[in-house]
């Protein structure tokens, strides 16, 4: 992609100061171009564009109207599914293979799947004795979407579809890593006919784009998308301001394994859950509870799948891992390999870097750590799995729970009983039952504790970018 610009009005425009910041790939460690380092001056012109769309004709589009056009985006999307593919693994450092067959892919999903759903979406009425009531759903205005680098447009597509589709207009902030994919979206956008300024695209760091941006006065809502940490900062502002506020936040989830599983499926699912996307996805799960009864048998297998996965360059099609998104990511993970060795953990394989020269590990997996190890309980957000043996399902239950995070968990058991009763006593906003992101675009996504407020998906994204308003007529 070369240097990117910030997308305003359908223009690409500089930072308004002239500065710029480097877009590295991280398989390779080399600058493959320069982005806008926006800041407050930039948001507000992106703000006024998003502003003044409203009032152009997307405001008096019909939702058939809104979701043809995003068929239209999902047409545009696959029909370069390879440059869009290439452009993700190499902002991001994942293999090719998963750009081209979940991220990429997915991307196209969400605007075709939002498309249907705004077409056959309806709205409540009530009669009673002497009134009826309708409910009519309006857009919100301009919308903030704030996004982290680790699934780059698959996460975007995911808030901008259902915000297009409701009738708001966007002002965009992607992750300064990752910047190349919602480029190349705001600009297939025009391309296909969406008016001038419904979509805009900011680059920058997070504190002096994103800051400005959730901030903002005519920014009517934020949906944000990262670290939990980060999720709080962008609470503490829009709150006192009234903003409409989704934040999908941090994981630390359990994957649980009970001595009544299938153990070759569960083996094979428990690996993908660890390790996909190098460990990078809110959902991974990095702490694995195995009932003692198979501990002895099952993490020996887990470590031998473990130690087979190839970490290489992203473009071979046998990496199963490629590079982290970033040399500082790789050190942070690496500090946590160290952190497990000071809190007396075993490493058992991996935690170590490959010849290669970009940001690589190889996948470790932790054993002998307590449940309330550090190591055990923070979001590491890389390839590291803390691996610790329960008696039973009371105990399954009381370790998965015991962390601050409560997004998403694993269950693997044959036994039907066991995987509803279970599941339902676990503090998390989803549970997967042998299996792991089996997604479903209609069910509700997102996590409870640190891991976030609301929920995305179906009518949830609907009725997150709209106002309802109830109309009250009196009869007769
Ligand atoms: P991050 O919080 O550092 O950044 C996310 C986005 O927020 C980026 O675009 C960043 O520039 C921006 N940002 C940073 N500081 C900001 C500020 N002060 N004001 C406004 N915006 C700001 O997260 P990350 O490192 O990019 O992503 C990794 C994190 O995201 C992990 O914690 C992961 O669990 C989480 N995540 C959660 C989900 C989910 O659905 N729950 C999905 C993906 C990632
Ligand atoms: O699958 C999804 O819809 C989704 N929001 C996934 C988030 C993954 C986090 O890294």
């Amino acid at each position: 992609m070369g240097d990117l610009s910030n997308v305003i009005s359908g223009e690409r425009v500089s930072a308004l100061s002239g500065a710029t910041l480097a877009n590295t790939d991280p398989a390779t460690n080399t600058e493959i171009g320069r982005i806008p380092r926006s800041a407050a001056a930039d948001v507000d012109a992106a703000v006024s564009a998003a502003k003044a769309a409203l009032a152009g004709p997307w405001g008096r589009t019909t939702a058939e109207e809104r979701a043809a056009l995003l068929d239209r985006i999902a047409d545009g999307i696959e029909a370069r599914l390879d440059d869009f593919a290439r452009a993700e693994s190499r902002d991001t450092g994942k293999p090719l293979w998963l750009a081209r067959k979940v991220d990429i892919p997915r991307a196209v999903a969400n605007f075709r799947f939002f498309a249907g759903a705004v077409r056959h979406d309806e709205t409540g009425s009530q009669r009673t004795g002497s009134a009826i009531n309708y409910t009519v759903r309006k857009p919100l205005g301009v919308v903030a979407l704030i996004t982290p680098w680790n699934l780059p447009l698959y996460l975007l597509s995911w808030k901008t579809a259902p915000a297009l589709a409701m009738g708001n207009t966007v002002v965009a902030k992607p992750s300064e890593m990752t910047p190349s994919t919602a480029t190349m979206m705001a600009e297939l956008m025009v391309e296909v006919g969406l008016p001038p300024g419904v979509f805009n695209v900011i680059h920058g760091l997070g504190p002096e784009a994103g800051g400005p941006l959730v901030g903002h006065e005519d920014v009517a809502a934020v949906s944000f998308t990262g670290g939990t940490a980060t999720g709080r900062i962008v609470a503490r502002t829009a709150a006192p301001m009234f903003k409409k506020l989704s934040l999908e936040l941090g994981g630390k989830n359990a994957t649980i394994v009970f001595d009544d599983c299938d153990l070759e499926r569960t083996l094979d699912g428990v690996v993908r859950a660890a390790f996909l996307n190098q460990g990078q996805i809110c959902l991974c799960g990095s702490r694995l509870l195995v009932q003692r009864s198979i501990y002895d048998r099952f993490v020996p297998a887990f470590i031998e799948k473990v130690r087979a996965l190839k970490v290489g360059p992203p473009a071979e099609p046998d990496s199963f891992l490629g590079a982290l998104v970033s040399e500082a990511h790789r050190d942070k993970v690496e500090g946590y390999v160290r952190l497990a060795r000071e809190e007396g953990g075993t490493i058992a394989c991996g935690g170590d870097r490959p010849d290669l020269p970009g940001a690589f590990l190889r996948p470790a997996v932790v054993t002998g750590l307590t449940t309330d190890a550090r190591t055990a309980c923070e979001e590491i957000f890389g390839p590291v799995v803390t691996v610790h043996p329960f008696d039973d399902e009371e105990d399954a239950i009381r370790m998965a729970n015991s962390v601050q995070y409560g997004l998403a968990a694993s269950v693997w058991t044959e036994n039907l009983r066991r995987a509803h009763t279970v599941s339902e006593r676990l503090d998390t906003g989803m549970v997967w039952v042998n299996c792991w992101l089996l997604r479903d675009l209609r069910v509700p996504f997102g996590g409870v504790k640190d891991s976030g407020v609301g929920r995305e998906g179906g009518h949830h994204s609907l009725e997150f970018f709209s106002d309802a308003q109830n109309i009250c007529i009196q009869l007769g």
